[in-house]
């Protein structure tokens, strides 16, 4: 028998693979390729307090061992999301983790405030970190004392799992990561895409209608190992990985540096079944290397 089981702050994990923000929809859409049961978590895409429609086309690239992406947060709102999506989302039997944007700290929290009152959530990714909207977005994780306040705005309204979720285009995410942990923050996930630019030399314009994006899949796993090495040296929080995760290999190398758990986000769209794929992975590689609990891998690694 082997034991998957994860806990972060007060809440059970069946296993330490979620599904990444933005990547698996509202989890219906993924339902004709696997039960999402059999994840760890389902993180929603990201929910704002009002309806967004988002950036205009072209909003995705495909790019040498990645993609670009400037989506612009589209999403109905916090009210449609919890009358249109919560009902089937609640029905899924594992844990439920809603992302959150806003345009300032006082959005974040007006989110998080309405969504308590709704059942089958059991907590929140506070998205400090996308790269493709002007307002928000970056702007609360490129400085540690504004991630802090607005980390301990939410904390005040929730006793809820909260994660905060960091981008790794700043100078000291060690620094950032320290601050979510001042701020009340309960773990965090790392990292968001990595700004990034693509141009078509045909047409001599940019591939994107937003100019630049922010690039994920496994071109950035290099990149997202370092920096979830940083945060695990600079906090005590528990960290979950994300980051060109494509594979069980990848997913076991992040949980082998230190992360309590991983996400897997751009490789939903090659392999909707990954997640179930990885889960699956995980445990025949605990089955045959007599690895009983996944926390006694953890971490592991020698430096
Ligand atoms: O919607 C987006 O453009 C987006 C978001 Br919210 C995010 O967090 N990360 C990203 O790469 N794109």
């Amino acid at each position: 028998m082997v034991d998957l089981n994860i806990k972060i702050g007060t809440i059970e994990f069946k296993n330490p693979v979620m599904v990444a923000s933005g990547t698996f929809g509202y989890a219906s859409e993924f339902c004709d390729f696997f039960d999402p049961s059999v994840l760890g978590a389902v993180i929603t895409k990201t929910v704002t307090e009002d309806f967004r429609p988002g950036n205009p086309p072209s909003r995705i690239v495909e790019t040498t061992g990645g993609m670009l992406n400037s989506i612009g947060l589209p999403n109905s709102g916090v009210e449609p999301f919890i009358r249109e999506k919560m009902p089937f989302l609640r029905k899924i039997k594992t844990r439920l983790i809603v992302n959150i944007a806003g345009k300032t700290g006082d959005e974040f929290a007006r989110v998080v405030e309405k969504l308590e009152a709704v059942d089958g959530i059991d907590g929140y990714e506070l998205n400090y970190s996308c790269p493709n909207v002007k307002e928000g977005g970056l702007s609360f994780s490129a400085d540690a004392a504004v991630a802090e306040k607005v980390t301990a705005n939410a904390r005040k309204k929730t006793r809820r799992l909260l994660i905060t979720k960091l981008t790794p285009n700043v100078t000291s995410i060690g620094d950032v990561g320290k601050a979510v942990e001042n701020g009340g923050a309960d773990a965090i996930s790392a990292i968001n895409t990595v700004v990034g630019m693509a141009i078509d030399l045909r047409k001599k314009k940019p591939r994107l209608s937003t100019i630049t994006g922010g690039l994920s899949g496994a071109a950035i796993k290099p990149i997202a190992m370092a920096k979830v090495y940083e945060l695990l040296k600079r906090t005590t929080l528990p960290l979950i990985a994300i980051g060109g995760i494509t594979d069980t290999t990848d997913a076991l190398e992040f949980l082998l540096l230190g992360a309590c758990a991983v996400q897997i986000g751009t490789q939903n769209f090659v392999n909707p079944a990954i997640g179930r794929d990885v889960v699956e992975g995980i445990a025949d590689y605990c089955r045959e290397n007599h690895i009983h609990h996944i926390s006694d891998f953890t971490g592991s690694l020698v430096i």
